[in-house]
Formats: C-alpha cells, structure tokens, sequence
C-alpha cells in the first residue's frame, strides 16, 4: 500500500551518552521524595509560583522558585497539598528538565512534499499553521460533518482541547488512559458498587491495616501520595500482600510475596473468596446488608479451593489460606488494590470484578482503612452556548449495543472508526493529538499506523519531537507547564481541594500555551462565541469567583482546600441506609447488569495462552525516576536513568548463555524485532517464564537526542492484543518475545528506512 505519509526523522544526531547503568529499581524507592517543602515566602531571593506537576497524571501541587535573573531554581511541593502531601517524587523535582531541553520543538513546522515526492517539515509561523489547521478543519466539517473529526489527549491542558472539539461537533474525545489503562477497573468496579475508583485513587491507605497489592507496583509506580501512604501504614505495622511474577520494590516491603505464574491472578482471587467464604471470614453483617447475590456467589466459589488454585498459579493452598486469614483480621481495614493499569489478558474486567467482590466481602468499601467516599469541588464552565448534538460516533464502527457498558471512549474505538471499512457510512478523517504519545501508547502499531495514513489531515500539539509528531501535518509547540497557565486542577480527594497553575518564566522559543492555541482556532472556526473571555487570567479569575476565591488569593496560596458538602467520607459508616447506584442498590456480588448483557454475572478462571518453546512473556512496568516516554530526553531524569534493561531469570541466561551487560535484540511471536538493542540484567527477580522491562524507551525520533535508540521498546513488541469482550480494553501482556544474540539483518527501523 502506498502510504501518503513517511515517518519523518529529522536530521542525524549523534546518539547520546552511555548507559549510566543505573538498575530500573531503587529498593529505597520509598525514600527518594524530595524532603523539601516550605512555605512561599521563606525564601527572600527566589520568587515561588503555584503549579501543579505535568511529569505525571497525579498532579501533585508545588512551588516553581524563580532567582532575580529569571531562572528557574528548583520545583518543591506544596505542603498543603493532598495529593503529595508537600513532597514532590524525583520526576516532579526533576520537570525543570522538561521547561530546559533543548530538544523541544521550537516553532510549528508544516508538512511539505517536493518535487521527487520527498517530504519534510518546514517552519511556519503561528498564523500560517493555526490558518492551515482551521482550513482542514472547516473543509473536514463542510464535506463530511464535524463528527469526522477525534482528538486525542492526555493531561490537563487537554480540557480546553476537548472543549473547542465539543463545540465544533464530535463526541470523539479520547485518552490512552482509559483502553489501555483503567479502563477495566472502572468498569468492573462499577459492576459491582455503582461507582469507579477515579484518580487519585479512593483507597484509605494511611489507615489499612492490609494491603494487597495484584501487580500494582507501588514504589516503582510512584503516584505520590500512595505511596507515602503506604509507607505510613507500614510503619503503623499493616500487612503489605504482593502479588506479583516478579520481586518488586513493593514485594520487598511485604510480609508476604506470592510470585504468581502470570496471567493466572483469577484462580487465587478465586480460591481467596473461597476460603473466605467457607471459613466464614467474610463481614457478616455487611454483606447480609449491603450486597446481592451471596448465594450465588458461594455455590459459584465452592469448588474454587486452595488447591485448585495450586495447580494454575503455582502458590501453594497454605499460603492462599495464610493470605486470606490475614486480610479477614484486618477487615474491614483492608484494601485489596484495583490496580490501574489493568489492561492485561483481556478478561481484565472480570479480574478486577473479582476484586471488587472480594473487598465487599472484606467490608472494606465505604469503611475507614478501606475506601473512602471522595469529593471535588464543582468548578462552573464559563458561560457559552449548548454544543451541537452529533448524529455519529466512534460507535458507528461497531455493531449496535458493543461495549455498552464503557463509560469513555476507546482510544482503538477511534482507530476503528477511522480505517474505513464497508458498514462505516463515513470515517473518521481528521485527528488533533494532544499531550499522547500515540506511538508509545497504542498497541498494535501497525493499526495505528493504518489509522494514520486513512485520515485527512493530523495535528499533533506536543512540547518535544516525540515519535508520533512525525506523522503530523502540522505541528504545534506547546509551552510547557512551567511557562502556561492551565484549568484549575480540581480532583477527588478525602478533603475537596484546588490547585493553581501559573507561569514561573516566559514561554522558552516560539511556543504558545494550549488556552492561547485553542482560542485562535475558535476565532478561526466561528467558534468564538465558546471562548468569550480574552486571556486564561480573566477565565480563572471569573471561576474562582464563582467559588469564592480569586486569582490573587490562589497566587499567594497555591492550593486551596474546601470543607466537604457531606459527612460521608465513609458511606458506610455515617448513613448505615445507603443505596449503592447499581440496579439492585446493593453491591452486586452476582452483577445484574454483566447478565443482562449476555455477560458471566460472577467471574471464571479461564487459561490464557502461554509462551512457545523459547519464548518468555514479555512483562512491562514502571521505573521510579521515569514516566513512560514523556520523560525519555528528559535532561536530569536521564541522568538518573539513560535506558532500560531486560531482566532474564539466572536459569534462562543459563540456557541462552547471555551474561549480564550483554546487548541482546528481542523478538516477538509475530516476528517483530526490536528497533534497538537492550541490556540484559540477570536477575532472580524474574520468574523464568517471563522478562521485564521498563516502558518508555527505544525512542525512533533522532531529534530526541538523549532519548533515540536508548533501549528497547515495549510498544513496538505490543503487536498481539487481546480485547476485553465487556469494555475493549487492550489487553497487552499476551506478547511473547525470545533472544537475537547477534544484530539482525533488518531491524523494524532500518526497514522504515
Ligand atoms: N506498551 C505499553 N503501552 C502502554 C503502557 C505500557 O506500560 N506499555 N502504559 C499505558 C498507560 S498506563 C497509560 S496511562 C498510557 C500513557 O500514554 P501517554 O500519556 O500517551 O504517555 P507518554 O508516552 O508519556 O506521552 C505523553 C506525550 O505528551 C507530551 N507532553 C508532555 N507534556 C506536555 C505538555 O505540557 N503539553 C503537550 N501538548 N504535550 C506534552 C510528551 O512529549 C509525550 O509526547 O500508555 C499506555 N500504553
Ligand atoms: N514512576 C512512574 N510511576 C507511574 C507511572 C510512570 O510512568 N512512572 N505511570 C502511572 C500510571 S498512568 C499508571 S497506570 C501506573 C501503572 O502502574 P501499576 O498499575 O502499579 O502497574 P502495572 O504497570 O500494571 O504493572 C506492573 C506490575 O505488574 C506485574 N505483573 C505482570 N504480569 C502480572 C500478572 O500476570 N499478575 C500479577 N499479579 N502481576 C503481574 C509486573 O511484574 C509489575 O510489577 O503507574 C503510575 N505511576
Ligand atoms: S507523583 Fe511525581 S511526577 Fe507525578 S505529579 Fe507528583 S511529583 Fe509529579
Ligand atoms: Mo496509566
């Protein structure tokens, strides 16, 4: 297929430093939060700014110190901040990197084609790009209707994006962070509580007394407050339960690790209601109270025993029953986590319902030291009139009543509707990008790809050349969060809170901040009337009047907490009459809604594929001082960490005779190749039947030029999705790779050559 769009790699770099060889893991993880926090004022020299942190979606709350030339000097947290609790993770400490990269795009670039048919970008200015984008647009909305148009996006300056997108006509506004990440468990929690988990997640850590954690790697995953929760607890002596393949920094906190064969967590889930059950360990009063379909439950869990359970996840029926005694002591103290990116097998959904029934059967819901009831504050829209009713979606590219249960769209929905096909009256034709490397993000580039080359025009709005820009037609460069203001950030939390994001410094290179972006293209669009204040100043100024408080105070303050509407942190506990917003009103054990829709009411272990001769399930996750590939090029992280690495069991490195610090290429099942080489760590940390690495790196685009050929992509290796038949999440960890020793012939990037 002749393809109207080249991946463009802009000039030739030289490739960067060497590996620092510092380990994916910190074993302290836990100690690495910045100890500095002050307040504003205490420092005579150095002018601090709010802001909330964009290295991560956790949004922690802190002060940007400015010195009397203008130079930015460090980033701390706020100590009246909720959601980091004054202290900032190494990412958040090091976002300075983000504002200083000399990588970053410096201007919009357009897309041209020469005479040989040879493309490349060119520069523009911010008329010509922002006229361009509006033309396409508008020619999109005249020829085939406004609902032809997707944006994607990922992180808060997002708001305003899908806003103007709302106003021009379409509903297909999505983020990776619901396919390919929660997405499952809010569905599955729903199911059971009439309620998802939302971000910040609603887990009472500081006062469990157990926590398990099923392949949530907290310490790794550095979502701040978790995890100065958790240490909390573990110093008030609570039980940590990690379950997971490999020995994580969590399993290293835990009084037990349990290294499950992966892909088989529904067999224990399975055998822990069953001891729970039939030791009658479970909460009594509250699930006689509270829940529907116990019954069920019980005759559905009777032959779920220990050891059945033995024989698929290879834990012993001992410790399955040791576990489970543990979590009844502490009930209904304990939290048996949700995860968060639970997209794994494709029964995703039913995992994490098997979760949820688990701690409804614990107390645990809606009880202090299990999950709290969150709150936000209400910030009013700025006035602006009704948006247009779009007559199509992304759900036009399925048959009527599929994925009725999701409750955002799928980011592989809008591929879908985008590859056109015969039963697709009219495809999706044009794609805003904001803040999502789709390349990185997606699985199945290949699709990706495919979706890509169908549209009309792409529009990527991103602060650093990261690989998805080069498939734009037009590039626009965002200022970074240190130089913009952007919406207030006003999340769930046990005390409803706001945050303020202000400029620290002016906007580094020709970059405009994504307000300014969105605004032009309105004017542009006859949108105009959807944008009625002038600057994001007066936008703020009108919302925090509407609330009570003003730019100025929020300025001096930074983050302002609000007292709760309710005395309901925990439901359970403070209205003993609650109604649970499911059909029954209870939490459904067995799901009325799942059997409505033709769906297993109660969940089943069933066996997922399991690697050929000589291959290894390839495990991906998270390294502290990284966030997946937003940090790659990052200056002072990559300091910290300059690539990834492969772990390999000491028994296969044996059988493959790899020695640690070797390079090695990976391969996988559907002879996918990775575009660089990756170090191999030896490491008992690894089950044998699995390798892991940190996601994130292998960057393709020279320009990023800590970043390109650092390491090894997991997305690339992503090829094999399983779908989750409720809800269509991605199901990713299904991919298989084994060992190249010796440079192949062609790697995927010396073909796209
Ligand atoms: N293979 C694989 N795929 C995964 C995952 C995995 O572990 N492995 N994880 C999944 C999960 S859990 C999630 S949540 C998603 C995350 O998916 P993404 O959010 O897409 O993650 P990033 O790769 O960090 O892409 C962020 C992009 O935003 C840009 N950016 C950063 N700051 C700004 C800004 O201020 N303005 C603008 N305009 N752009 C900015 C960055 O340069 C980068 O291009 O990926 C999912 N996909
Ligand atoms: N430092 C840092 N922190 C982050 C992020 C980041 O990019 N960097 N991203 C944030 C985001 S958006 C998300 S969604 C979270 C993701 O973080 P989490 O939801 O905590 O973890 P995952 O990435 O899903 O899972 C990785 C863990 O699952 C284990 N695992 C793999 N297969 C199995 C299995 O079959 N069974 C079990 N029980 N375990 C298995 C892996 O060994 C690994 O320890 O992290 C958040 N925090
Ligand atoms: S957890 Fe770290 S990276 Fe994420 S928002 Fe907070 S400080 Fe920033
Ligand atoms: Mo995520």
């Amino acid at each position: 297929m002749k393809t109207r769009r080249e991946f463009i790699k802009v000039s030739t770099v030289g490739a960067g430093v060497a590996a620092l060889g510092l380990h994916a893991l910190d074993l302290k993880g836990m100690s690495l939060f910045d100890k500095e926090s002050a307040d504003p004022a205490s420092d005579e020299d150095l002018t601090p700014y709010s802001t909330y942190c964009e290295v991560c979606f956790w949004k922690c709350a802190g002060w940007t110190y400015v010195d009397k030339k203008g130079k930015i000097r460090k980033i701390i947290g706020n100590k009246k901040d909720t959601h980091s609790q004054g202290r900032l993770c190494p990412r958040g400490t090091g976002g300075l990197g983000m504002y200083e990269d000399e990588d970053r795009l410096k201007t919009p670039l357009i897309r041209e084609e020469n005479a040989n048919g040879k493309q490349y970008f060119r520069e523009a200015s911010w008329d010509e790009a922002l006229d361009l984008v509006a033309k396409k647009m508008d020619a999109l909305r005249k020829e085939h209707g406004p609902e032809c148009l997707a944006l994607f996006s990922h992180g808060t300056g997002g708001g305003l994006f899908s806003h103007l997108v709302k106003a021009f006509g379409s509903e297909n506004i999505s983020a990776p962070s619901f396919a390919q990440c929660r997405g499952p468990r809010e569905v599955g929690f729903t199911a059971t509580f009439g309620e998802g988990v939302s971000s910040p997640e609603r887990t009472d850590i500081r006062d469990a007394k157990c926590l398990v954690l099923i392949g949530s790697h907290l310490g790794e995953n550095m979502h701040n407050g978790q995890i100065q929760e958790m240490s909390a607890a573990i110093e008030n002596g609570a039980t940590i339960i990690t379950v997971d393949p490999r020995f994580s920094t969590a399993a290293s906190h835990s009084k037990y690790w349990l290294p499950i064969k992966p892909a088989t967590d529904m067999a224990l889930l399975l055998a822990w209601i069953n001891v729970i059950i039939e030791e009658d360990l479970y909460d009594k009063d509250y699930v006689k109270k509270y829940t529907y379909g116990f019954d069920e439950l019980k005759a559905h869990a009777k032959n779920k025993t220990p050891e059945w359970a033995y024989g698929i996840t290879t834990i012993e029926p001992d410790i399955i029953r040791r576990t489970a005694r543990e979590m009844a002591a502490a009930s209904p103290s304990v939290i048996v986590h949700p995860g968060r990116h639970t997209t794994w097998y494709g029964d995703d959904t039913q995992r994490t319902r098997a979760i949820a029934i688990l701690n409804a059967l614990l107390g645990s819901w809606g009880r202090r030291g299990g999950f709290y009831n969150p709150e936000k504050v209400h910030i009013p829209s700025f006035p602006h009139p009704p948006y247009p009713k779009p007559t199509r979606t992304w759900r036009d590219a399925y048959p009527e009543g599929k994925y009725k249960l999701v409750t955002e769209v799928l980011s592989t929905g809008i591929c879908d509707a985008t590859i056109p096909n015969p039963d697709l009256a009219c495809h999706i034709r044009g794609w805003i990008v904001y803040g999502t490397n789709l390349m990185a993000s997606l699985p199945d580039q290949k699709k990706t790809l495919d979706a890509i080359h169908n549209l009309d025009f792409l529009v990527v709005v991103d602060t650093m050349p990261m690989d998805i820009t080069g498939y734009a037609d037009v590039i626009l460069p965002e200022t970074t969060y240190l130089e913009r203001y952007d919406p207030l950030r006003s999340s769930p939390h046990r005390e409803p809170s706001i945050a303020l994001r202000m400029p620290a410094v002016d906007p580094k290179n020709d970059t405009k901040p994504g307000w300014w972006i969105t605004k032009q293209l309105a004017e542009r669009l006859n949108l105009g009337d959807y944008f009625k204040w002038e600057t994001m100043e007066d936008l703020l100024e009108w919302q925090l009047k509407q609330i009570g408080s003003s730019l100025e105070e929020m300025k001096k303050i930074g983050v302002k907490s609000f007292p709760r509407e309710y005395d309901d942190l925990y439901q359970l506990q403070n209205l003993p009459d609650y109604e649970f917003n499911t059909n029954t009103g209870k939490i459904e054990l067995y799901s009325t809604e799942l059997a409505a829709e033709g769906f297993d009411p109660m969940p089943n272990y069933t066996a997922h594929p399991e690697p050929p001769e000589g291959y290894y399930r390839l495990n991906y996750g998270r390294a502290p001082m990284h966030t997946f590939s937003r940090t790659a090029n990052n200056p002072n992280l990559t300091d910290l960490m300059s690539e990834n690495n492969v772990w390999v069991n000491p028994k296969v490195a044996a059988l493959w005779e790899i020695k640690n610090g070797q390079e090695v290429w990976l391969k996988n099942q559907d002879g996918v190749i990775s575009s660089f080489p990756i170090t191999v760590r030896v490491t008992e940390r690894i089950r044998w039947d699995s390798v892991y690495m940190v996601h994130g790196f292998g960057q393709t685009n020279k320009k990023l030029t800590r970043a390109y050929g650092h390491g090894a992509s997991d997305s690339e290796l992503v090829t094999k999705v399983t779908l989750d038949p409720i809800m269509g999440g991605t199901g990713m960890r299904g991919n298989f790779v084994t060992f190249l020793k010796e440079k192949p012939i062609t790697t995927k990037m010396e073909d796209k050559a």
